[in-house]
């Protein structure tokens, strides 16, 4: 992983967190980290859906939080580096945008 994480500064949550919000993701309270959850029309779809998500993250270095059951996903992202949110984060949910929406 190329350099140092650091918790995103407010100017930076401002210009990257509306994509996010646009789609679900919501920041945790109490915590620093972005959260969301995703439904498939199966158990099959959701565990491809997270075997994809967990071969990108193993190659980022960086992993989600997440709980499944049958066809739910509930997806918490922060960086333990800088313990709170980072650009490691808004771009792992990026990833994971483009996979849900090629799951659905
Ligand atoms: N995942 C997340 N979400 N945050 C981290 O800071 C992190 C990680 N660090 N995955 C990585 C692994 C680190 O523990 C290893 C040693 O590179």
């Amino acid at each position: 992983m190329a350099g140092k994480a650091h918790r995103l500064s407010a100017e930076e949550r401002d210009q990257l967190l509306p994509n996010l919000r646009a789609v679900g993701w919501n920041e945790v309270e109490g915590r620093d980290a972005i959260f969301k959850q995703f439904h498939f029309k199966d158990f099959n779809r959701a565990f491809g859906f997270m075997t994809r998500v967990a071969l990108q993250a193993e190659k980022l270095d960086h992993h989600p939080e997440w709980f499944n059951v049958y066809n739910k996903v509930h997806i918490t992202l922060s960086t333990h580096e800088c313990a709170g949110l980072s650009e490691r984060d808004i771009n792992l949910a990026s990833f994971i945008e483009q996979v849900a929406v090629s799951m659905t």
